[in-house]
């Protein structure tokens, strides 16, 4: 008894501090599957001991932090699935018998978006269930997760007593290729594609760290849709669009097959241009009274198919596995590939993530493999071909030294990767300069990786400080380097002089410290003298601040070299202090969202203007949205700021804002 009662205490010591550290670096030193062990973990000894459960233990917590567990939901309505259409004789043979029923017919295609369907139900107005589709009939209560998604609405613009929706909640790509790198850098395991990502994400106990992975969704169904005074599936869409949520804007009607299929074969062309991940189409019949006549198989309706796009694997040949070193010593072994073509471009490199993976999947040398893109992004090998080996393929193996350093390499308990130990690594140097003048960084445009690698060989820049003393005559040199590129080059170092402490805290790369930390570190200390002399005790004391991060933070500004390296920064004359904004604070508290392709200024230049004038850029609309600038091609977010009576401003009017 009293070996569980000290469990329950460090479970929940364990769990406040994932917490804490998940919440404030976005780089948990646990798993999400770890975590979620642990919550399981205490959430059964809670219940064997009721008389030991503590307001403030972990799994009290309410109000979208923490679910108690999964439970179980009966749909209102099965979920139905769809019948399968993989060329175009199968949807003439389709429409061929909708044909049967009636002898005109308007089809409705949408995209299939690759994700997982969510059922919502409103009450009165307000959200108060969110369940993923389960077997169909019963699926899983994930409320307190649904509810952490922009893109859904927490209340209708027009209450109704009741109101089921059903869609597909996705991760973006570009969320997806982020979470990813992420993970690599921390030595922890990848997720296969966005629509594993987005699953792992919904189905936390934690809702922060659904919160956090950014998920989205569009609605395409309601039920009782004719009580509503609907007639078709279109007149769903736009009610759906009526009512706050997000309809995937891609949709078209057509009046016969032959348009759904020419339209198929474009989309299956053009299937990488969007921003998520889509496996296909949805062809619906689009009115209710042929819907009806139409009726169901046991598990689909006879007036629905999917088109599904054929998924694009190539072969091709694993010459090497090389090993890369990234900034924090994580060894990424990656397939040296013979080049194909996938997914719209060439490719002849793909990360293998780390050797559980490549285990795992029986990678070797010279083996013929199947390669795709994860998420429309990332090369992947899928799978060997075992069948094609001829014996001479060749087992990996990690190495026991570093390939650029030779220093020891060393796996961590609980970690997927191989760290190389050296701090003097020229690998990790190399990329801890390319990490310093990122775009969250110190920003420096056109120093990309191929320009850091040959201004280190040729021995003009050992660190990144160096980069303050580079002149335009070390610049000319450089391989494919113009005169005008070097003109820019100096200025954008010259200018980089001045982004001030936050982003450069985020610049030195200190473990655990984010682009967020290195905010409210500047924000806390206003300066880094004042930061290098923080104690163990003020870094504890500021809420956001774990002790992982503390722990970092004191090792890295005792070092020798952070000293020379800020003494460097500052003979060059790098402000170091977060300096007040000169700027008025006309957006103080506002949340402000960028949609759409803009002409005066670069996404991440607008941004930084509404962040200097007190404001938050945000990245999806809600209620409390104070306005929308949108540009050229906005898509969903501009139909739901519009659905929502959220002002939108151009460019222009935005620029009048802040002239004064
Ligand atoms: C009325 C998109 C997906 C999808 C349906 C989809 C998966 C399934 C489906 C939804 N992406 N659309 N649509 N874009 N991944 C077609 C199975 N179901 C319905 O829309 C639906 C509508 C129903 C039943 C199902 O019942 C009726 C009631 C009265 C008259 C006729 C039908």
């Amino acid at each position: 008894m009293q070996d569980e009662f000290e469990r329950i205490a460090m479970l929940r010591k364990k769990l406040e501090e994932a917490n804490k550290q998940y919440y404030e670096l976005d780089q948990p030193r646990i798993t999400d599957a770890e975590y979620d062990a642990l919550m399981r973990e205490l959430l059964d000894l809670e219940a064997k001991h009721p008389d030991r459960v503590t307001p403030d233990s972990p799994t009290q917590r309410v109000g979208g932090a923490v679910a108690k567990e999964y439970t179980k939901v009966r749909h209102l309505e099965p979920l139905l699935s769809l019948d399968n259409a993989f060329d175009p004789g199968d949807l003439r043979e389709f429409d061929r018998r909708v044909s049967q029923v009636s002898a005109s017919v308007e089809y409705v295609v949408e995209l299939k978006i690759d994700g997982l369907t969510v059922a919502l139900t409103y009450e009165d107005g307000l959200m108060v269930r969110g369940a993923t589709r389960g077997d169909g009939s019963v699926g899983e209560d994930i409320t307190a997760n649904v509810k952490t998604m922009g893109s859904i609405p927490l209340r209708l613009n027009k209450t109704v007593p009741r109101l089921s929706v059903r869609g597909e909640g996705y991760m973006p790509k570009a969320s997806f290729a982020r979470l990813n790198q992420d993970r690599e850098e921390e030595g922890q395991s990848t997720f296969a594609n966005p629509r594993n990502a987005a699953a792992g994400s919904l189905r936390q106990l934690n809702s922060r760290i659904t919160a956090e992975r950014k998920l989205d969704y569009f609605a395409y169904q309601v039920l009782s849709a004719k009580e509503l005074g609907l007639h078709n599936q279109i007149d769903v869409l736009t009610y759906l669009k009526e009512q706050g949520f997000v309809v995937n804007p891609e949709y078209k009607v057509f009046s016969n097959i032959e348009e759904v299929i020419t339209y198929c074969e474009l989309m299956a062309a053009e299937r990488h241009r969007f921003p998520y991940d889509i496996d296909g189409l949805v062809i619906k019949v689009n009115e209710f009274d042929l819907q009806q006549e139409l009726g169901f198989t046991a598990k689909s309706p006879r007036w629905a198919i999917s088109y599904k796009f054929p998924a694009e694997q190539v072969e091709t040949v694993i010459e090497d596995i090389i090993i890369r070193v990234g900034r924090t010593g994580v060894l990424t072994p990656t397939a040296a590939l013979k080049a194909v073509s996938v997914a719209g471009s060439t490719v002849s490199r793909a990360t293998l993530h780390n050797l559980d993976n490549i285990r795992e999947k029986d990678i070797r040398i010279g083996d013929h493999v199947l390669l795709h893109k994860a998420g429309d992004v990332i090369p992947e090998v899928v799978r060997a071909l075992p069948e094609k080996r001829t014996g001479e393929e060749k087992l990996f193996k990690m190495p026991d030294l570093c390939p650029e350093c030779q220093s020891p390499v060393l796996r961590e308990e609980g970690e997927a990767a191989y760290r190389c130990q050296s701090i003097i690594c020229p690998a990790q140097q190399r990329e801890g300069i390319i990490h310093f003048v990122s775009r969250d960084a110190m920003s420096i445009d056109g120093l990309g990786p191929a320009v850091v690698q040959q201004l280190l060989e040729a021995g003009l820049i050992k660190d990144a400080a160096d980069l303050y003393s580079l002149t335009f005559d070390n610049l000319t040199p450089v391989e494919r380097m113009g005169k005008k590129s070097a003109e820019n080059l100096m200025k954008a170092i010259e200018d980089s002089k001045e982004r001030g402490l936050a982003p450069l805290i985020f610049a030195m790369g200190i473990r655990h410290t984010g682009v967020k930390a290195g905010k409210i570190l500047a924000q806390t200390f206003g300066s880094m003298e004042k930061l290098q002399e923080a104690t163990l005790e003020d870094l504890q004391a500021i809420p956001d601040i774990g002790p992982a991060m503390a722990e970092s933070l004191l090792q890295f500004f005792k070092l020798e070299s952070t000293a020379q390296f800020l003494t460097k920064l500052s003979e060059a004359g790098v402000n170091m202090t977060a300096g007040t904004s000169t700027k008025s604070q006309i957006f103080a508290g506002k949340s402000i969202v960028v949609t759409g392709s803009l002409e005066r200024w670069e996404r991440r230049e607008i941004e930084t203007l509404i962040e200097e004038y007190g404001g938050k850029a945000a990245s999806s609309v809600s209620k409390k949205t104070a306005f929308v600038i949108a540009g050229e091609k906005a898509g969903s977010k501009l139909v739901k700021a519009q659905g929502l009576g959220v002002p939108i401003l151009t460019e222009e009017e935005f620029e009048e804002m802040i002239k004064h």
